[in-house]
């Protein structure tokens, strides 16, 4: 039986590799951090089928325990400070989790387990003010935040291990993807669950910033398939991972409000207070490197992932207002 470990396993990603690993026959352990309040909402359901084992990102001590006792095949580091608003407030805290915690685990794994396959969640927010479009693998970076700083690190950190030790170490530049367990500050889950607090009248107003941003958003659970792929090749390599298509925030808005019959112009509110000091405008990926090597394709379209996402805020509002009335 193979042993995959996975950082940041209480995440939207880390819980759809978790499910898809299981199915494949793994044992999966998922390292989690200390915190006041248990935060396992999104692998209540496979809790009993996963083992949780206790590090951080920024504690080197806590990653070479882990490699040495669980000695995994392959490891998928999801683990991160992942809001880019956030990155701004808490630059240091970012780059400390985002970009410096990927060497550590490096460390962990070149020093006590080197035959160990790993994953580095790499973003397209590396792109940032993008330098040609669409944005493959050889497209230069230019981050626009601090968050997008860190991944260029933890990306060519990978690189170099691979380059310098021979690791079997990869980096998955993965454009947007979202899902019903998307964080509720990311756009695209504070439009699905704006738009269901609204409709069963839980809400009057959505409150947001630019609208005009594009990005490639695709269905998370898709891309967990890409992450396991490129671990199963021969040899190791990067590679992006999208959909091929951009969209803007306001397109996303329209099918979302859509869906429940309304109008998103008659509850929007533009606040400053989103905007961010540096944008990224435009994403958009070309990724027929992963199709043609991986044989790796998206499945779900722009529109079923919002009316998934929506319906999914619905029936948990809905859900929840039934058990407040019981
Ligand atoms: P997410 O939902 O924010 O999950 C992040 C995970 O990292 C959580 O489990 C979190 O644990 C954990 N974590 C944070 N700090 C940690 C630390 N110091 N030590 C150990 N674990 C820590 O992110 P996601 O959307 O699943 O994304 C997964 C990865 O892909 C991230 O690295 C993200 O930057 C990257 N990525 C995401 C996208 C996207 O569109 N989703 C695109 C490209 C790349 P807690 O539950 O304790 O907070
Ligand atoms: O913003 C605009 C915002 O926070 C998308 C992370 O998973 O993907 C994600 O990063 C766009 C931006 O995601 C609001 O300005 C407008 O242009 O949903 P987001 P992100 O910054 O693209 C990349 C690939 C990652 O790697 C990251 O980990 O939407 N926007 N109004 C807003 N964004 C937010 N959050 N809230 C608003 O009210």
């Amino acid at each position: 039986m193979k042993k995959a470990l996975i950082t940041g396993i209480t995440g939207q990603d880390g819980s759809y590799l978790a499910e898809l690993l299981l199915e494949k026959g793994y044992k999966v352990y998922g390292m989690t951090r200390r915190s006041s309040v248990e935060n396992f909402e999104r692998i209540d359901h496979i809790r009993e089928k996963v083992e949780i084992i206790q590090g951080d990102l920024i504690d080197q001590s806590s990653l070479e325990e882990i490699i040495k006792t669980v000695k995994p095949d392959e490891v998928y580091n999801l683990g991160a400070q992942s809001f880019v608003a956030a990155s701004w407030n808490q630059p240091l805290a970012t780059g400390d989790m985002t970009a410096l915690g990927v060497t550590r685990i490096l460390e962990a794994i070149r020093r006590n387990k080197p035959d160990t396959r790993f994953y580095q969640a790499s973003s397209s927010e590396m792109f940032g003010k993008v330098m040609e479009i669409p944005q493959t693998e050889k497209t230069p970076f230019y981050p626009r935040s601090p968050y997008g700083v860190a991944k260029v690190y933890g990306h060519y950190i990978t690189v170099n291990y691979r380059e310098s030790y021979d690791l079997f170490a990869c980096s998955g530049i993965l454009f947007n993807h979202e899902s019903p367990r998307r964080g509720i500050e990311f756009v695209t889950r504070k439009i699905s669950n704006t738009v269901a607090k609204i409709k069963l009248g839980l809400a009057k107003e959505l409150r947001i910033g630019n609208i005009e941003a594009k990005r490639d958003w695709g269905f998370a659970g898709d891309y967990v398939e890409a992450m396991w792929l490129m671990l199963q090749q021969e040899k190791a390599d990067d590679f992006v991972i999208g959909t091929g298509e951009t969209h803007s925030v306001k397109e996303f808005l329209e099918i979302a409000f859509g869906c429940v019959d309304l109008d998103y112009n008659d509850y929007i509110v533009v606040d400053p207070k989103f905007y961010r000091p540096a944008e990224v405008d435009l994403l958009v990926s070309d990724c027929s490197k992963a199709k043609k090597i991986l044989k790796w394709e998206p499945k779900v379209s722009f529109s079923e992932l919002i009316h998934m996402m929506v319906k999914e805020d619905m029936k948990l509002l809905e859900s929840k207002k039934m058990a407040v009335a019981v």
